[in-house]
């Protein structure tokens, strides 16, 4: 955390002793263990290659050069099929409330252990080297390392998916993916081959509504939802079996950026969401969440009007509440970013004795390919063994060798039964995982059920229990997204499959899009009912949680700005459970009008307001006239009076704020008032600003 304080003269350069090929080695500081190779040989010298003569061919026999190159050049493995671009943390599960009776497994009944886990948040389309802030669905995958083997809750941070038969995933990534023969574009499903695909799938119009919500451009990882998607399936020890849908729910609360903000974020820090996990923890907010559970049965099951099976369906919570069980505290960042985030392998089929998977499609499709992906991504059929895999409880079977076998099961026999040995590893019937006892019937088809049919209704359902804000949003999404599309048939075809849900999301679709004559709906059995009642829990403005906690305010300071005002901000700022970030003109700070330094931690440039969840402007008038001729300084303010932010600002800098033509309403705070100031920020954004900052179709 910066402080105004008085300026020091620069501390004095440390020692430093020349090395073996004129580099600089810090003398004091730490003890340095010894470089070695990686069968453990000292490294004598890492600067200079071994030479016929001084100027003479580098020899074969430098066997330390050879090491190092060829490890280097063997550094990468492919990257995920899917969800390329992720960020894991390590924490924990803590049960809560017992699922005693319902289910067997440990890990859901016995409350307050601490049961270690590894999180992965990722977005879906783009590669490992893609922008966090691109609109896209978040996985949110979490490893649990019971004492019964690994649990993993491989879902993302929306509840339902874009089609219901895993035989079409291929088909939905390929469109949404770069386009094959270009390689672009990066991270986006603004193109057309996503919106063909989609347009002429019906099925994918009410997971299209959400991500083209605000659900997609969260403002952290640690300001999302998270969702199992499937149904699965509870067993308790009679065998019985109880439905049941997973839910994470954030402690922050949920919270997202602005489209333009999102756009803007990606170009002035790609790392944004993975930066904002790190130093959260880093810094001590362990961002937690609360597992909730809907549990069903077959008679719910049976009278619901959707299919529980179909993965394009949600649950309402006003339909059916959730139970708060547990929760997940991420504690921990990792130490190394390859060996664990990247190295780390989820699968739907980790389960333990107690969880059980539905018939549903799309989740029996998903339980072929996770081990198989891994194979090729990971190198072989050992990967379980990696640290960041390997389960915590005792792993002993038959399987034998491969690719890098890291542990050596022993003993003489690797195959079963055996008389040979008297501890070799047994089946066990009674404790063991076995699958719920399913009575099957009928013809085996490839078919698609007609429980499966009504694509539409849910979509509208969503649609209206949005805000009218929110709802703004997901129509301005779909325009943005259209626009980049160069088929006009496609876009016709987009809006005529929207005219299903809703005649006046069409047209509100249409216009933004300069559309003319009629829209055509696409064909369809099944038309959107529209008696569903909207439901708050979709919403996110509904479930907002006011207050600054754990946010990042902006503060722009130029030479000339009252040090001890900053100091004051800063100290409200920190009370108010937020961090203040000082932008200046010079990242080596700005001289105050008291002549003390205070310290940035952004260069102006470097720091632009998107960064930011509210912003304040604390300049002297010279130093607001002066900025108010810097591009840099104007764009920050009228950027984040456009992403309807609170602004706090001094009388002194209304010049600057008049440059960025910002119109003094609820949301802009003048005066050195910081009480008001902090309190309207905790509210969140200006969202009635609005209108008047973009059209709204
Ligand atoms: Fe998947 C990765 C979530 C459908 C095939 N998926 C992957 C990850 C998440 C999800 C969060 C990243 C895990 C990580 O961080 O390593 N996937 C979902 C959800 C789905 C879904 C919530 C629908 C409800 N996925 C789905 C289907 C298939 C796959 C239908 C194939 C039939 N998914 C994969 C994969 C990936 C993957 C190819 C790529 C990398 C990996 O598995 O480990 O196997």
């Amino acid at each position: 955390m910066s402080k105004a304080k008085p300026k020091k003269a620069s501390a004095a350069v440390p020692d430093q002793q020349v090395g073996v090929g004129g580099e600089l080695h810090q003398v004091s500081g730490g003890a340095h263990p010894q470089m070695t190779n990686q069968r453990g040989l000292v490294v004598g010298d890492d600067e200079n290659s071994l030479k016929a003569n001084p100027r003479g061919p580098v020899l074969i026999e430098d066997h330390f050069l050879v090491e190092k190159t060829q490890h280097f050049d063997h550094e990468r493995i492919p990257e995920r099929v899917v969800h390329a671009r992720g960020f894991g943390a390590k924490g924990y599960f803590q049960l809560t409330d017992s699922l005693k009776g319902i289910t067997k497994a440990r890990v859901l009944t016995q409350l307050g252990v601490k049961i270690p886990l590894f999180t992965r948040f990722s977005t879906v389309a783009g590669n490992m080297g893609s922008a966090d802030t691109a609109r896209d669905v978040r996985g949110f995958a979490v490893k649990m390392y019971t004492d019964e083997g690994n649990w993993d809750i491989v879902g993302n941070n929306i509840p339902v998916f874009f089609i219901q038969d895993a035989i079409k995933f291929t088909d939905l990534i390929h469109a949404a993916k770069q386009e094959p023969d270009r390689g672009f574009p990066q991270a986006q499903t603004a193109h057309d081959t996503f919106w063909d695909f989609v347009s002429l799938v019906p099925e994918s119009t009410h997971m299209l509504m959400w991500i083209m919500s605000d659900r997609a451009i969260p403002r952290s990882f640690r300001m999302m939802e998270g969702f199992g998607v499937h149904t699965f399936r509870l067993i308790n020890e009679a065998g019985d079996s109880t439905y049941v849908k997973f839910h994470w729910r954030p402690k922050l609360g949920m919270a997202s950026v602005i489209w333009d903000e999102a756009l803007k974020i990606s170009g002035a820090d790609p790392d944004f969401h993975r930066r904002d996990l790190w130093n959260a923890i880093a810094e001590g907010n362990f961002p937690e969440w609360e597992l909730g559970v809907q549990l069903f049965d077959e008679d719910f099951a049976n009278k619901f009007e959707f299919d529980v099976l179909d993965a394009t369906k949600l649950i309402p919570e006003e339909t059916l509440p959730l139970r708060i069980i547990g929760k997940m505290v991420l504690d921990q960042n990792v130490d190394n970013y390859f060996a664990e985030t990247e190295q780390v392998a989820f699968a739907t089929t980790d389960v333990v004795p107690g969880i059980d998977f539905s018939n549903d499609p799309l989740l029996q499709g998903r339980n072929l390919s996770y081990i198989d992906t891994q194979l090729s991504r990971l190198g072989g059929p050992n990967y379980e063994q990696i640290p960041v895999n390997a389960p915590r409880c005792p792993m002993r079977n038959m399987q034998r060798d491969g690719h890098m076998t890291m542990i050596p099961q022993l003993g003489r026999v690797s195959y079963s039964p055996s008389s040979l040995e008297s501890d070799t590893p047994r089946q066990d019937p009674a404790n063991g995982f076995s699958s719920f006892h399913a009575a099957e019937q009928g013809d085996k088809l490839r078919i698609r059920p007609e429980s499966f049919a009504d694509h539409f209704s849910q979509a509208l359902m969503f649609f209206n229990s949005q805000t009218e804000t929110e709802q703004n949003h997901i129509v301005s999404a779909f325009i943005f997204e259209l626009s980049k599309v160069d088929t006009k048939a496609i876009r016709e075809r987009m809006v005529g499959q929207l005219a299903n849900v809703s005649s006046t999301i069409a047209q509100r679709v249409a216009e933004g899009l300069g559309m003319l004559g009629p829209i055509k709906p696409t064909a369809t059995t099944v038309a959107a009912r529209t008696d569903l009642p909207p439901s708050d829990a979709l919403s996110i403005a509904k479930k907002m949680i006011p207050g600054l906690s754990t946010k990042v305010i902006g503060c722009l300071v130029a030479d000339g700005s009252d040090a001890k005002a900053v100091l004051a901000l800063q100290k409200a700022v920190i009370a108010a459970g937020a961090s203040l970030k000082i932008i200046a003109p010079k990242i080596g700070g700005a001289i105050a009008s008291d002549k003390t330094l205070i310290e940035a931690d952004f260069q102006l440039a470097g720091g632009p307001s998107v960064l930011f969840d509210s912003v304040c402007v604390s300049l002297s008038e010279a130093g607001a006239t002066l900025l108010s001729t810097e591009a840099a300084a104007v764009a920050w303010v009228h950027d984040a009076f456009a992403h309807l932010k609170v602004i706090g600002a001094n009388t002194a800098s209304r010049s600057l704020l008049a440059a960025a033509g910002v119109v003094e309403d609820e949301g802009v705070v003048i005066g050195n008032n910081t009480k008001s100031y902090l309190s309207r920020a905790a509210q969140g954004r200006i969202w009635d600003r609005e209108p008047s900052v973009r059209t709204v179709y």
